[in-house]
C-alpha cells in the first residue's frame, strides 16, 4: 500500500528510486551506485532531507521557487480551485475564471505591448509554442519561407524536440538527431570565455554582430526570429555586456526579425525588475515564461504575445492548430494568479531591486577575493562564481568541471544548494531571502570554496 505519510527510511526510498525511477539529466549507473538524496519538506528558503539535514536552497528549487516554500496563500488558492473546478479545458470556445484572471494579470505585469498569453505547462512547451506561432505568423504574412530561427550556443530553452534544438547544448544535440531543421546558432556573449583582449563593451558589440553576420549568411528574408535569454541561466549565469542587447534589438528591427526573450529564468522578479526585458529595455515580440510564474508550486508556463503578432493571428484568421490538454489548467492558473498578486501587493520585486539584490551582489563580490575565484557575475538575485586555479588560463577551461563538482558536493555536505555549471558556481535563491540568510549563504559558500581550494592545492 502507498505510504501517504512519506515515512520510510532513506535506504528504502533509495532502493525504490533506483528500481523504478528514471531521473531527468542523470547518468543512471552512477546514480544507482550512490543513491539519490531525498528531499522531504521545505519552508521559506530551507529544505530538509530524509536524514533531517537542513539545507539553505541557494537555487530556489530549479530557479523557480521565487516566493520561497510554504506560502499559505498559494496553497489555499490551489486547494480552493481544486474543490471548485479541478479541471476544465480551454479548447472549443470555453474557458474558466482562473485562466481569464491570470491572463489579465499577466497583461498587467508584462511589458505594455504584450497583452495576450498562450498557456503551456512548462518552459519547453512555451518554446515549442513559440516556434509554431512564429512560423504561423510569417505564413499568415504571406512569407512562409521566413522560417529559420536563430539562437545561441550554450543557450538553454528546454528539453522537447524544439526546445532542445533551440538550445545550444552540444551534448543534447548529439542525442536524438537534433537540431530540427530551420534552427541556427551563433556564439554566445560570454566575455570571460570569448572576449580575448577586447573590453566587455567592445566584445558586446562584436557578439551582437555575429547575429547580423548570420542573418546575411542565411538571407534576411529567410529569418523568422532571434531567441535569447536576457541572461543565460543554465549556461552559467552569463551576463551579457551592456552593449549587447541594444545592438541585438537594433539588428532585429533593421531586418524585421521577431525578437523572442526567453524569460523562463529571468521573469517574475529575478533581476529586480518584473522581467529581464524590463531590465534591458527590450521590446520582445514573444516572451516564453514558466518557473517563477507559479513559484513552481504547480506546473504552468506560457508565451506572452505582442499586439503586432496577435493582430495578424486574429485578423488574418483561421485556426491555430496547437494546444495542450492542460493549457491554462485551473488549479495551476489559480496558484500562478495568487503568486503574481503576492509579488505585486507585497512589493517583493521592488524589495529585491532596492534591498536584497544590492546586498546579495555586494556580498557575492566579496567572494571575488578568494584565491579560487576568477570572475564574479550577477544581476538581481542571480549570481555566477567562475572558479579558476590559474588566472592566466582564462580561456581554457571549457571541458573541465572538476573544481565545480567538488565544490557543489561540499556545499551539499555543508547545508547549501549551489549549482555547478562546469567550473562556474551558480546562485539563484528565493526572492524572499533576507539579508541575514544571504549572510549565511555567503559564509557557507566561502567555507566550501576553502575546502575545494585545499583539495586542489590552491589555497
Ligand atoms: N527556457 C529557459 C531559459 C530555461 O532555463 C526552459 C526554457 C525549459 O523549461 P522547462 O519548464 O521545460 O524545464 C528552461 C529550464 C539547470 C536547469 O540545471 C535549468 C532549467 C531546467 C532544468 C535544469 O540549470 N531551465
Amino acid at each position: 500500500m502507498t505510504d501517504r505519510t512519506h515515512n520510510r527510511p532513506t535506504a528504502e526510498w533509495q532502493r525504490l528510486d533506483t528500481a523504478h525511477h528514471l531521473h531527468p539529466f542523470t547518468d543512471y549507473k552512477a546514480l544507482a551506485k550512490k543513491g539519490s538524496r531525498i528531499i522531504t519538506r521545505a519552508d521559506g528558503v530551507y529544505l530538509w532531507d530524509s536524514e533531517g539535514n537542513k539545507i539553505l536552497d541557494g537555487m530556489a528549487g530549479l530557479w523557480c521557487v521565487n516566493l520561497g516554500y510554504g506560502r499559505k496563500e498559494l496553497i489555499e488558492a490551489g486547494c480552493r480551485q481544486l474543490e471548485q473546478l479541478p479541471f476544465y479545458n480551454n479548447f472549443f470556445q470555453t474557458t474558466h475564471p482562473p485562466a481569464v484572471e491570470l491572463s489579465a494579470l499577466l497583461a498587467e505585469v508584462t511589458p505594455k505591448h504584450l497583452n495576450h498569453v498562450f498557456f503551456t505547462n512548462s518552459g519547453s512547451e512555451a518554446n515549442d509554442t513559440m516556434v509554431r506561432m512564429v512560423r504561423r505568423y510569417w505564413d499568415l504574412m504571406g512569407k512562409p519561407w521566413r522560417h529559420t530561427i536563430i539562437s545561441r550556443k550554450n543557450a538553454y530553452h528546454g528539453s522537447t524536440m524544439a526546445g532542445a534544438s533551440l538550445g545550444g547544448m552540444a551534448p543534447m544535440h548529439a542525442q536524438g538527431g537534433l537540431p530540427i531543421p530551420g534552427i541556427e546558432h551563433i556564439e554566445q556573449p560570454y566575455w570571460y570565455m570569448l572576449g580575448g583582449g577586447l573590453s566587455p563593451d567592445e566584445f558586446g558589440r562584436k557578439a551582437a554582430g555575429w547575429l547580423e553576420d548570420k542573418i546575411n549568411q542565411i538571407g534576411p528574408d529567410n529569418v523568422a526570429a532571434f531567441i535569447g535569454e536576457p541572461i543565460q541561466g543554465a549556461g552559467g549565469v552569463i551576463v551579457p555586456p551592456e552593449t549587447y542587447w541594444p545592438e541585438i534589438s537594433r539588428i532585429c528591427k533593421q531586418y524585421d526579425i521577431l525578437l523572442v526573450a526567453d524569460e523562463v529564468i529571468c521573469g517574475f522578479g529575478r533581476t529586480g525588475e518584473w522581467f529581464g526585458s524590463d531590465y534591458y529595455a527590450l521590446e520582445p515580440d514573444l516572451m516564453p515564461m514558466a518557473k517563477g510564474m507559479s513559484s513552481g508550486y504547480l506546473p504552468i508556463g506560457g508565451v506572452m504575445v505582442s499586439d503586432r503578432v496577435v493582430d495578424v493571428l486574429i485578423d488574418k484568421g483561421g485556426e491555430f492548430f496547437h494546444g495542450f490538454t492542460y493549457s491554462g489548467h485551473p488549479a495551476a492558473a489559480a496558484v500562478a494568479a495568487e503568486n503574481i498578486r503576492v509579488l505585486r501587493d507585497e512589493g517583493i520585486v521592488d524589495r529585491v531591486k532596492k534591498e536584497t539584490a544590492p546586498y546579495f551582489q555586494k556580498r557575492l563580490r566579496e567572494i571575488g577575493d578568494h584565491p579560487l575565484v576568477d570572475e564574479i557575475r550577477g544581476i538581481g538575485l542571480l549570481g555566477g562564481i567562475e572558479l579558476m586555479g590559474d588566472k592566466s588560463r582564462r580561456r581554457g577551461f571549457e571541458n573541465d568541471g572538476d573544481l565545480g563538482s567538488r565544490c557543489r558536493d561540499y556545499c551539499f555536505e555543508n547545508g547549501l544548494v549551489m549549482r555547478a555549471v562546469l567550473d562556474s558556481m551558480i546562485l539563484s535563491p528565493p526572492l524572499v531571502i533576507t539579508k541575514s540568510e544571504i549572510d549565511e549563504l555567503m559564509e557557507k559558500a566561502g567555507r566550501c570554496l576553502d575546502l575545494t581550494a585545499r583539495d586542489f592545492g590552491l589555497s
